[in-house]
């Protein structure tokens, strides 16, 4: 009963934090850089995150809350109930595009995931899965992932990681993106790991994430049968930034095995 009312209020605030996201776009942004000159926020992924975490914190105080923008508090254990929050992910895209980007809400129970939500605001498609009750967009069951192949598979991937790189060699990347049927990049993480749970995508590789970029993502794609680790094959854990490996059944070993691991 809990989990379903943390589910219902956590839907609830994401619903209405789209709704501030959609009615920003008639409004002047406020940009600045973070990390470098091409790591943006604006002045609404600060206020959806200060939004939720007034909510949580009235509601739910004892729970701990890790957001992006920094106003949650600072983790060192995922003991008790834990709420990770992207306010917007895809900023870029939300500053050049106004599209392709989306609210993400995981929430972990000591360290295990229990929901995760991530919202499509311009396509008012919200995707949510509660551990072991299901996965769904908007209130319409997603059926689970079949198993495939690289030769028929459509893979989520930046271009960077087909150039030289830090993180990984790029000789391992090439032969899969040569192998495979396509590969696609939308700029968000949170709708790439939907776009593998609804199986428009048939894997997503990224090698630089943050624990609020896959939390709610990798909760829906493995309650839909998909496979979700790190690109060594190593279990994800919300208090790193990692790689993310997600796919189908079938391809996440072959993945592994013929080009990650090789
Ligand atoms: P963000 O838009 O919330 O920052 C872009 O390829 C994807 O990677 C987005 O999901 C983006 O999330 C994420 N990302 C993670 N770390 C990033 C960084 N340092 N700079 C840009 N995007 C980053
Ligand atoms: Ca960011
Ligand atoms: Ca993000
Ligand atoms: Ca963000």
């Amino acid at each position: 009963m809990e989990w379903e009312n943390i589910n219902t209020y956590a839907k609830q605030w994401v619903k209405e934090a789209g709704v501030k996201i959609r009615s920003s776009f008639s409004t002047a942004l406020n940009i600045s850089s973070k990390s470098n000159a091409n790591d943006l926020v604006t002045n609404i992924d600060r206020d959806v995150e200060k939004f939720f975490i007034e909510k949580i914190r009235k509601t739910f105080p004892q729970h701990r809350i890790l957001g992006e923008e920094g106003f949650g508090d600072e983790l060192d254990h995922t003991n008790g109930v834990v709420w990770l929050i992207d306010p917007i992910d895809g900023t870029l895209n939300f500053i050049h595009q106004q599209r392709n980007f989306a609210i993400s809400v995981g929430i972990y129970e000591n360290g295990i995931g229990m929901i995760g939500i991530i919202y499509d605001v311009v396509h008012n498609e919200l995707y949510c899965a509660m551990k072991g009750k299901g996965a769904f967009i908007n209130e319409q069951h997603i059926p689970s992932l079949n198993e495939t192949n690289v030769h028929k598979a459509i893979i989520g991937i930046n271009a960077t990681w087909a150039t030289e790189n830090k993180r990984i060699d790029y000789r391992k990347i090439v032969p899969l993106i040569q192998n495979a049927r396509g590969t696609r990049s939308y700029g968000s993480a949170a709708l790439e790991l939907v776009y593998v749970a609804t199986g428009r995508i048939d894997a997503y590789i990224s090698m630089r994430l943050s624990p609020w970029d896959f939390a709610a993502g990798v909760i829906i794609v493995e309650e839909l049968g998909g496979v979700a680790s790190n690109i060594l094959g190593e279990k994800l854990n919300i208090l790193e930034k990692s790689s993310v490996f997600v796919a189908k059944p079938g391809l996440h070993q072959e993945i592994l095995n013929q080009y990650l691991l090789k």
